[in-house]
């Protein structure tokens, strides 16, 4: 099956979904620690997920209570992009700060 040409080329319905499908997104989840400060993670959230510092402290207080939250949604690039810009910035400053990624 030839993907720029699945009617042509024989491809079933699945092929022909998949291929004209939106691309997927991708939660990026920030993680609670007991070391980070929270002005660090109201700064990262304002630098590397361009929140407001009302929304950055909303976020950042609920990962405090919850343990988890999220600060956007973002095609896989760059989400993950997001992410080693956050552990980079985190590493330089020596705290654990961690976050992952979840598909939508
Ligand atoms: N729990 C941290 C503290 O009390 C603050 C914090 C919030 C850390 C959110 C990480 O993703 C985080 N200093």
């Amino acid at each position: 099956m030839d993907p720029l040409n699945p009617e042509i080329e024989g491809g079933t319905d699945e092929d022909i979904q998949e291929i004209v499908k939106e691309p997927s997104m991708f939660k990026v989840l920030l993680l609670n620690d007991d070391y980070t400060t929270m002005e660090f993670v109201v700064e990262i959230l304002m630098l590397v997920f361009a929140k407001s510092l009302e929304a950055a402290t909303e976020i950042m207080l609920n990962v405090h209570h919850k343990g988890i939250g999220v600060c956007g949604v973002y095609p896989l690039e760059v989400a993950e992009t997001k992410i080693e810009s956050v552990h980079s910035l985190a590493k330089e400053r020596g705290f654990p700060l961690r976050c992952t990624l979840e598909e939508v």
